[in-house]
């Protein structure tokens, strides 16, 4: 498998799933302020100009952070990424999406990105303002949902995990107040081999 990923960005949450399950996979990296993702190229694999995208071993793409995630946790369910049970695989579910669909797209899509939306610096301040509102909330909702293990999903970082985590790097990166289960939750994960690889730390 090939996973088309930007440093710092959400595939960094895909591709810590991969690095969870231990499957081979290539990584290539995009480079998001270059506008990459819009070459010719990068169009041909995602015509939605993003990343993730997964090429997977028979040639067809998977786009989209919660498309992939499902995916991987379907197809390799030895690594325990999602719950069996169908109650607790919705909860973790309900929890992915709104850290992808509410925290990433409507709270710090706003923050990084204002003048995607607005052109006037103005508007583009009170968007930030509003979309850091919006992150910082969602944050403190997640982390009211950590429980006696630092993962949302029992008792190793699943598919909501990997979302929280690209979300916190950005929410550490914008000096963001967190809770204490969050920063206990974004400790565990930096100790994680997985993440390690993942962020090119690991000197194995
Ligand atoms: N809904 C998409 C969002 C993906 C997304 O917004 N990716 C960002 C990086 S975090 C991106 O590729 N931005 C480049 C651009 O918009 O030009 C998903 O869940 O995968």
């Amino acid at each position: 498998m090939q996973l088309f990923h930007a440093p710092r960005s959400c595939s960094l949450g895909i591709r810590v799933l991969l690095e969870e399950i231990g499957v081979p996979h290539k990584v290539s990296a995009i480079d998001l302020s270059s506008g990459h993702q819009r070459d010719d190229a990068s169009l041909a694999v995602n015509p939605k100009g993003k990343v993730p995208a997964l090429l997977r071993d028979d040639g067809t793409v998977l786009t989209e952070f919660q498309a992939i995630a499902l995916w991987l946790a379907w197809r390799f369910p030895e690594a325990g990424l999602l719950p069996d049970d169908p109650d607790a695989a919705a909860r973790v579910t309900e929890v992915m999406e709104f850290i992808v669909g509410t925290i990433h797209m409507r709270g710090f899509a706003l923050v990084i990105m204002p003048g995607k939306f607005v052109s006037s610096p103005a508007a583009q301040q009170e968007l930030r303002a509003n979309g850091l509102q919006v992150a910082t909330d969602g944050l403190h909702h997640v982390s009211a949902l950590l429980g006696e293990t630092p993962w949302l999903s029992g008792t190793r970082p699943g598919v909501a995990d990997a979302a929280l985590f690209y979300v916190t790097q950005w929410a550490i990166a914008l000096n963001v107040d967190l809770p204490a289960p969050l920063n206990a939750f974004y400790e565990e994960m930096l100790k994680r081999p997985s993440v390690l690889r993942a962020t090119d730390r690991s000197s194995a």
